[in-house]
Parts: C-alpha cells; sequence; structure tokens
C-alpha cells in the first residue's frame, strides 16, 4: 500500500536533514544557471552558500506567475535545452502561456510521485487504469499515464472527451480506475443514467480526481454514483504537474510529497506565515526539480495544513483539499466568496444537479452575483410557487453562509456547459 515506504514514513527529523540537503543543493543550482534567482539573491543580499538550517528559506523570494511570464519561454529552465527531454505549458484562464520543463531524471521522480499517489489511492498492477485527462501541453495525462505505468497497471490512454465512447471502452476494457478532473467523472455518472446503463456492466473500483477544485458533498455523490472510492490529487504545472500531493485511503487531506517538495502556508496579504492549522496560499518550494527547480512558488491555492498523524502510517503531512484560490476569489460588495462556499449550499439542496455556474455583474456601482443552477425536470416544469419556495430556501443558505444576498436562477438540466477538462464555474462580467 505504499510506494516508497521508507520515505513515506520517514521520521520528521531524518526528513528534514534530507530537505535541507535538497534546498541546499537547489539554491546552488538556481544561483548558479538562473539569471533571475541570481539577480533576486543580489538584490536581496542572499549568500547561496549560507544556508545552514530550514528556517532559512524565509528569507528566501517568492516566485510568481507572471515571473514564469516574463521570463517566457525559456528563462527560468536551470539546464540547456539539449538536457530537456519534456515540455509542458499551461495557458492559464488569463494572460499569457507558462512554459515548464523536464529533464531525464526529472521525468523519473515525476513519475515515482504520480506512482506513489496511485498507490495511496489503491491502485496496482492488478488494475486497469483508464486516463481521462487530456494528454498533450497539459500534465495531467502524461503526467499519471508514467506513474500508472511504473505502479504495472494496464493503462488506457483514451485522454479527454467522447463521453459516449469513455463509457463503452469503460465497459469492454473492464477498467477498474477512473482518471479525470471531478467535474467529467459526475459528467460520465450523468451520462450512465442517462442511457440507463446498469452500473454492474462497469468493474470499477477507484477514481482519482484533481486539476479543480471539488467538495465532500461531491465527493460523496460520485462515490455513490459511481460506486467508487474517489481520491483527491493535486498538483500545478509550475511545480511538476500531479504527483506533487495525494490523498490515501483514509480521504482526509491530501499528503505531501515532503522529501521532493517544501510546504509553507501564508497569509496572501502579509506574505507571513499563517499560525499552525489556518486557512492560507499554499507557497511550493521545489527540492529535487532539474529542469525548472522553482523556490517559493506563489500557488494562489487557499488550504491549511494538517499535522495530526494519518492512520495510514504515512508520515508526509497533509493539506486539507484546496478551498478555492486567492486570486478566483470574488470580492463582491467588500466580501470574500469562494465558489466552494455556494457550492456546498447547492449541494445540500434536495433537487438540484451538481452543475452551477456563478455569474458577476456590475450594475451601476453595484456588485450583483446569480447563481444558476440546474435543477431536475420534475422540478423545473413545477408551478411557480414551488420553484418560489426552493429559490426562496436557497438564496437564505446562501445568505448565511456568505453574508450577502446573492440572485438564484433555476435552469433546466443540462443547459448549462459541460467541460470535459477543468469546469468553469465563474463568469465574470465586471469590467473592473
Ligand atoms: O491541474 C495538474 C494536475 C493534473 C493535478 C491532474 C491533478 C491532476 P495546472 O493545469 O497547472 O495543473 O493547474 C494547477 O489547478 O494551482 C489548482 O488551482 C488547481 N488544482 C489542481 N489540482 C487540484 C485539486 C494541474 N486536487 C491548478 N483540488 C492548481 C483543487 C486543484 N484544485
Amino acid at each position: 500500500m505504499y510506494w516508497h515506504e521508507e520515505k513515506e514514513c520517514m521520521g520528521r527529523e531524518e526528513l528534514e536533514q534530507l530537505q535541507l540537503e535538497r534546498l541546499q543543493a537547489t539554491i546552488y543550482r538556481v544561483a548558479t544557471h538562473v539569471p533571475f534567482y541570481r539577480q533576486k539573491f543580489k538584490e536581496l543580499n542572499i549568500d547561496p552558500d549560507g544556508f545552514t538550517s530550514l528556517e532559512g528559506l524565509r528569507s528566501l523570494p517568492f516566485t510568481t506567475k507572471q515571473d514564469l511570464r516574463d521570463n517566457y519561454p525559456y528563462g527560468l529552465f536551470a539546464v540547456p535545452l539539449r538536457d530537456v527531454v519534456r515540455v509542458h505549458s499551461s495557458s492559464g484562464t488569463t494572460g499569457q502561456a507558462t512554459v515548464v520543463g523536464y529533464t531525464g531524471n526529472d521525468i523519473k521522480t515525476w513519475s515515482s510521485l504520480t506512482a506513489r499517489v496511485l498507490t495511496a489511492a489503491g491502485v496496482s498492477k492488478e488494475d486497469v487504469v483508464q486516463i481521462a485527462f487530456g494528454y498533450g501541453l497539459f500534465t495531467g495525462g502524461f503526467g499519471l499515464h508514467y506513474g500508472a505505468e511504473l505502479v504495472g497497471a494496464s493503462v488506457i490512454p483514451i485522454s479527454s472527451g467522447n463521453t459516449r465512447r469513455q463509457l463503452q471502452i469503460m465497459q469492454d476494457f473492464r477498467t477498474t480506475a477512473l482518471i479525470c478532473t471531478p467535474s467529467y467523472a459526475l459528467l460520465l455518472a450523468d451520462t450512465i443514467e442517462e442511457l440507463g446503463i446498469p452500473l454492474n456492466a462497469f468493474s470499477l473500483k477507484y477514481g482519482l480526481f484533481g486539476a479543480e477544485p471539488w467538495s465532500e458533498a461531491m465527493r460523496r455523490e460520485i462515490q455513490e454514483k459511481l460506486n467508487i472510492v474517489a481520491t483527491d490529487n493535486y498538483g500545478l504545472s509550475e511545480v511538476m504537474g500531479p504527483g506533487v500531493a495525494g490523498e490515501c485511503r483514509e480521504r482526509r487531506g491530501l499528503h505531501v510529497n515532503e522529501d521532493h517538495f517544501l510546504v509553507e502556508i501564508i497569509n496572501p496579504e502579509t506574505l507571513e506565515p499563517v499560525a499552525p492549522g489556518e486557512l492560507g496560499e499554499l507557497v511550493l518550494t521545489t527540492l529535487t526539480k532539474e529542469a525548472f527547480p522553482i523556490i517559493r512558488y506563489r500557488t494562489r491555492d487557499l488550504t491549511r495544513l494538517i499535522e495530526e498523524p494519518c492512520p495510514c502510517g504515512r508520515t508526509l503531512r497533509r493539506i486539507e483539499r484546496i478551498t478555492g484560490r486567492s486570486d478566483d476569489m470574488l470580492i463582491v460588495k467588500g466580501v470574500n466568496v469562494y465558489p466552494s462556499q455556494i457550492e456546498n449550499v447547492i449541494f445540500e439542496i434536495e433537487g438540484t444537479k451538481p452543475h452551477y455556474q456563478i455569474v458577476v455583474e456590475r450594475e451601476g456601482r453595484i456588485d450583483k452575483i446569480t447563481v444558476l443552477i440546474e435543477v431536475v425536470e420534475s422540478i423545473f416544469f413545477d408551478e411557480m410557487r414551488k420553484q418560489g419556495r426552493i429559490i426562496d430556501t436557497i438564496k437564505q443558505k446562501l445568505a448565511s453562509e456568505l453574508g450577502i444576498g446573492v440572485e438564484v436562477k433555476l435552469v433546466e438540466e443540462k443547459s448549462l456547459g459541460r467541460s470535459e477538462g477543468k469546469a468553469q464555474r465563474i463568469i465574470d462580467n465586471r469590467k473592473l
């Protein structure tokens, strides 16, 4: 049930010693090979040879997505292109693309870390793994593919899209583990229902979902509808791709592969560390990357660190599921609103579907949020009075959760766009 037992269950002291050695090597690497860091270290008077404890990390500069954009495409690479064997890129929802690279060793490390995540979720060489993440510049498909092969599973690299074909192959090839975004897993589950395929036509046991935020309620729904154990896994292109952190079968937080990544949780406004266990922005430093090491990368992802030991025996600390991003956080009428808060409310309401969209508009000087929620047919075609009652209930619950009033509109099933990759939940029409 472990992939690297000696690393995943390492004592803290030994782990910290390893982290320090690797951090020293990484700092040396970037100071020597990446002009951007050399310059920053010089400005801040940082001696790359002067690191004798992990505490020193806090004196290092942050790296942001903007820094990657400014150095597009290869400016932050720490090796010449001749040593790079793979390039991935993230288009991002806004702005210019960012590019990351991997050496042969990086690909080996990456594969072994996604193998850890897969093993922790229950996948073994006995499994047939269907990877419905895109294969391409996105890191999801290739990242998990190499790990699944390393584990020895039979991999179906179906890539994303073509939902009916996914389901046909899932039945015919007796897929036991499904890998995709949680929203696509729900779309697959809905399509199974719609086509009236009995669940016993499938051999599914596990689902590994990631690449976008989801909630406990969504997990329950996926687990029930597909009759699987669903685990969360996390990663980002700038740091590596999938394989940064993943849940074990306990499903209570994601173990971070701390022998390869240093974790900090900061207050995104003051940039100081938060108190232990407090919510804040995740900041990651790579410890073993050769082609694209990154120092104190501000992920913009919000989470908290769980210090308590996990019953699974891994000593790698856990982060709580990502609750949102500090930058897609909406500020409406001065109130911080996270899509996940809205999602939690919607999921508690009978008759709603797990498909919703949050539209933000500015009328005059006033911001207005409208939440569009798909509801089952019986409600959509119900009398106005009954619909009105449901809308009022949702409005009340949202108002008490968010602290501001929002408009709610019930829409017909399948009227909101579906995505085969990451779901688009927010439509911000304000010209801010
Ligand atoms: O989404 C890497 C990945 C692929 C992770 C497949 C897991 C599975 P990017 O496209 O660079 O990389 O997007 C990274 O997606 O900063 C988070 O905001 C979000 N994200 C990724 N995993 C999760 C998750 C991949 N489990 C960005 N929960 C990150 C919530 C996630 N958000």
